[in-house]
């Protein structure tokens, strides 16, 4: 059993009198309330933030020439106190330890925690900060606390800036542990409206697969954006300051105001002082994909979820990445020729429709998925209205439209399909013509638009009661005697017929 202490954010006289130590000759020094090992970007500014709520800090890396610059940097005149072996490290830290790992995701988090395990007592916890598969976190955890350690696998998001100034912090793990970590974590999340961007997400490696989830859906995001601006710009004709206007604009509306598009409206209008251009047409259009993406693809096969948006966008960026191959074939493989003469006012709206329907068609894919991942893995603890809740500030992924998700799921938690909340429901009936309008000019014009479709082919999908699988079990009985179910029998019972016959 993980033992329970007092919140030590307050420490009257006793507490201090019990929690300072000598240090040197002279030297009394409080111990430190939380400790940070990995001074990378993330682990630096995290430190910062929760020293500027008042928390003091100690610090470790495995590099000590990082540790010295930051001492002598960014930590001048802060309460940050650095460690130099982890034994010192541990020393200086007020029980129960609270230590961030936020060291490279993989091997390294192991390591950090085999050699911190010895130099820890009952009751002590460790945070993996980053970006950890969800699976890894599940043992991390199951390991810990069977030596009773607490362990939190924390995902994190809003990069360098978020963690600073206020991150999305999305803990799992040892319930006990969170709750003595609650009133730091609180502190150093991004506040908005309805509280702190923190909660605890759910047992085991639930906080981290959510992190992950929100990082697909974050894939799916930008290469719809990507896709809005492909169309504007290739078919459409719109120049840089045309397309930095529209999405100013249209991050003015209810539907669409966030992060992503804010800052795409910024990259339009930034000119690179060398050449005097705009920076973004000399950008290689060949993006990176890391694990996050990929793990959310091949978690949801696993679990039989399809997320074909955040799918379409993990392939949107390994296809990108063939950039000579694509060059060359180019050149033999034509197209059809690009030619656009409507009204550019309303088209711009279509495409807006599109992106809006295509979004929330991408959401319901991740937040089923998550939905299943609660059920399957985590005893359906993992809170809908919460996780979009924790995603509303902080990070990559924030947007006033996650408010509407959060509602659709607090109004009916039992909620099959984010479509079928009322609102996202009578908007994506209302302009799904626009969206098909717009796929229509893209097949037409030829470009391509993988996420924009896989949300349709969504949508198209889950909105009818008949699909063609009658055709695909009928194969699959005559070559393999899968057998199938009839429609005019009951549900279980199972025929197998001799086709060939
Ligand atoms: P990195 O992922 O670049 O990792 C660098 C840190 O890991 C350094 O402190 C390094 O120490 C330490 N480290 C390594 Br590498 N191997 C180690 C080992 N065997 N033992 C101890 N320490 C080791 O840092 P980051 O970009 O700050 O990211 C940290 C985590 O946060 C990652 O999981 C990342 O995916 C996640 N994350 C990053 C962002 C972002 O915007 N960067 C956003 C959200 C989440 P050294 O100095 O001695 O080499």
């Amino acid at each position: 059993m993980f033992p329970r202490h007092t919140s030590t954010v307050k420490q009257d006289q006793s507490f201090l009198d019990q929690t300072t130590r000598r240090v040197g000759r002279n030297h009394y020094m409080t111990k430190r309330t939380f400790g940070v090992i990995g001074l990378a970007v993330m682990g630096e500014n995290l430190a910062l933030n929760v020293e500027s709520r008042g928390f003091p800090i100690a610090v470790y890396n495995r590099t000590a020439s990082k540790t010295e610059e930051f001492m002598k940097t960014r930590a001048q005149g802060k309460d940050v106190k650095a460690a130099y072996s982890l034994e010192e490290f541990v020393q200086i830290l007020e029980r129960p330890r609270k230590i961030l790992v936020m060291v490279k995701a993989g091997a390294p988090v192991d390591y950090v925690i085999e050699d911190l395990k010895p130099l820890l007592e009952e009751g002590d916890m460790i945070i993996d900060g980053g970006n950890s598969l969800y699976e890894d976190t599940e043992r991390r955890t199951k390991d810990l606390e069977s030596t009773g350690l607490g362990f939190v696998g924390m995902g994190v998001s809003g990069g360098e800036e978020g963690a600073l100034n206020g991150p999305s912090l999305m803990p799992g793990g040892t319930k006990a542990a969170y709750e003595e970590l609650e009133p730091i974590l609180t502190k150093i999340a991004a506040q908005v409206d309805d509280g702190p961007c923190v909660t605890f997400v759910g047992p085991g490696g639930a906080g981290h697969y959510v992190k992950m989830v929100h990082n697909g859906i974050e894939y799916g995001d930008m290469q719809l954006i990507a896709e809005a601006y492909d169309i504007m710009k290739n078919a459409m004709g719109l120049s840089n300051q045309e397309l930095h206007e529209v999405f100013k604009e249209w991050n003015t509306t209810d539907e669409l105001n966030s992060f992503l598009i804010e800052i795409t409206a910024d990259i339009f209008k930034y000119v690179d002082p060398d050449s005097n251009k705009h920076l973004v047409d000399l950008i290689l259009d060949s993006a990176g994909q890391k694990g996050t993406g990929r793990w959310t693809v091949v978690s949801s096969l696993e679990l039989g979820v399809p997320i074909p948006t955040m799918y379409a966008a993990v392939n949107a960026r390994v296809m990108s990445s063939y950039k000579e191959e694509r060059k060359a074939a180019s050149q033999q493989l034509t197209g059809p020729e690009i030619k656009f003469d409507g009204d550019k006012k309303a088209f711009i709206n279509k495409v807006r429709d599109a992106l809006y329907c295509s979004k929330m068609c991408s959401y319901a894919q991740g937040m089923a998925l998550i939905a299943k991942a609660s059920a399957e893995y985590y005893n359906n603890q993992v809170s809908l209205p919460e996780s979009a809740r924790i995603w509303k500030g902080g990070c990559i992924i924030r947007a006033g439209f996650l408010d509407k998700i959060k509602k659709a799921f607090v109004d009916n938690p039992n909620l099959p399909n984010l479509l079928l909340a009322p609102e996202f429901k009578q908007t994506i009936l209302d302009r799904q013509d626009a969206w098909r309008e717009v796929l229509i000019l893209a097949n037409q014009v030829g470009i391509a638009v993988p996420a924009f479709s896989s949300s349709l082919d969504y949508f198209d999908s889950y909105r009818r009661a008949d699909l063609p699988q009658n055709l695909t079990q009928a194969q699959r009985d005559y070559f393999g005697a899968h057998t199938y179910e009839r429609v005019d029998k009951p549900r279980g019972e199972s025929f197998h017929t001799e086709w060939a016959a």
